[in-house]
């Protein structure tokens, strides 16, 4: 007899009363972003065919990166998806220089929630029909509900985030997401363009065998990451482990989730304090991995622990089979000086705004 799959409609409603002070603006907000999804994974879909939709638009972002027609449409759909629903008072998005407050219409009352987002992650992937991702991140606000959003209802750690996942646009597409009671992973049927709970409570292995990292950044990376690296290579045991980096991290965390590995992101003269934004790309992956029994930090603490100075903060990123993640924190913490001190990076940054 054929399996029946729970879509994911049907669970986050079904799963809504487990979260606390729940009124159903999550569950409205989450149905949002599954829209938000369908539509731009429609797109990645056409590949080049329909509406020129490949290749740079012929601007950077405000990181310096250029920027994809795909980033820019995916970008315009899931601000579009959030703000016209009103199902958040403010978003923050990687391809925005600063956060967009949510104004309420009349006689509407305006959600407490705020969303930071990845539109399209690994984007440099797009035009050679490679997988690439969307990331979220949700949060309650700090300031008062009723009044305009703040940079503080955005700069909150980690460890505060109510909800976060990602979306994988590959062979098939898969959203994946936890409110803090695991992990759960809804893959599309594009036919019908229903998503039907495919990976219930998905966990990493707390052992690996696969290691993803860039290694043509080598030169640049801290002694710790290059003594780990040769550790990774060695003939022993179950090692050599096997190098996959897709350069997109959500595949890379996807697969490293269902096979057990490790993605590192590390710091280098090229990126001193790594490459991934803290607040959408590496809160969201950890706490994700942390639902699913695995481990994220930046080689030396938690990363949701760390208090944001920046929007667009960029940290170094260690994350995936817990066993693995402290096999690399060993070699890291032997080298104290390489730790980041985010008190004075934060101090710093209030300094130069004043
Ligand atoms: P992006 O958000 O601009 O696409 O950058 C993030 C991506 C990650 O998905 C990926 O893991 C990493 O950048 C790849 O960077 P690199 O090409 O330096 O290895
Ligand atoms: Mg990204």
């Amino acid at each position: 007899m054929a399996k029946t799959y729970q879509t994911l409609g049907e669970f986050i409603i079904d799963n809504q009363e487990d979260f606390q002070y729940s009124t159903g603006e999550l569950s409205r907000l989450l149905s949002s972003i599954r829209l938000a999804t369908k539509i731009v994974n429609q797109q990645v879909n056409k590949n080049g065919l329909v509406d020129d939709i490949l290749g740079d638009v012929g601007e950077e972002n405000v990181q310096g990166e250029t920027q994809k027609k795909l980033d820019v449409f995916a970008n315009e759909t899931f601000i579009k998806a959030l703000t016209q629903r009103e199902v958040v008072c403010g978003i923050a998005s990687e391809e925005n220089e600063f956060f967009i407050p949510v104004e309420a219409k009349a006689n509407s009352h305006l959600s407490k929630y705020v969303v930071l987002i990845d539109p399209l992650d690994g984007s440099s992937n797009a035009d050679v029909n490679v997988t690439v991702g969307t990331i979220f991140s949700i949060y309650r606000r700090v300031t008062p509900d009723g009044t305009p959003v703040t940079i503080e209802d955005f700069l909150q750690p980690g460890n505060k985030q109510v909800a976060a996942g990602y979306v994988v646009y590959g062979l098939s597409t898969m959203l994946v997401y936890t409110t803090g009671k695991g992990v759960n992973g809804f893959t599309l049927d594009p036919s019908i363009g229903i998503f039907y709970l495919s990976h219930p409570d998905m966990k990493f292995p707390k052992d690996g065998g696969i290691y993803s990292i860039n290694e043509g950044n080598y030169v640049h990376f801290p002694q710790g990451v290059k003594d780990y690296l040769k550790y990774c290579q060695q003939s022993e045991g179950d090692r050599p482990y096997t190098s996959r980096y897709i350069g997109s991290l959500v595949s890379d965390f996807h697969r490293n989730m269902l096979k057990g590995g490790i993605y590192i992101y590390p710091s280098g003269t090229n990126h001193p304090y790594g490459k991934l934004r803290l607040l959408y790309e590496c809160n969201p992956m950890g706490f994700l991995c942390e639902q699913a029994g695995g481990k994220a930090t930046d080689g030396y603490q938690r990363i949701m622990d760390i208090e944001p100075s920046e929007l667009h903060q960029r940290v170094p990123f260690f994350c995936g089979s817990e066993n693995m993640v402290n096999k690399a924190e060993e070699f890291m913490t032997k080298y104290p000086e390489d730790r980041i001190d985010y008190k004075e990076l934060k101090k710093i940054s209030l300094e130069k705004k004043e």
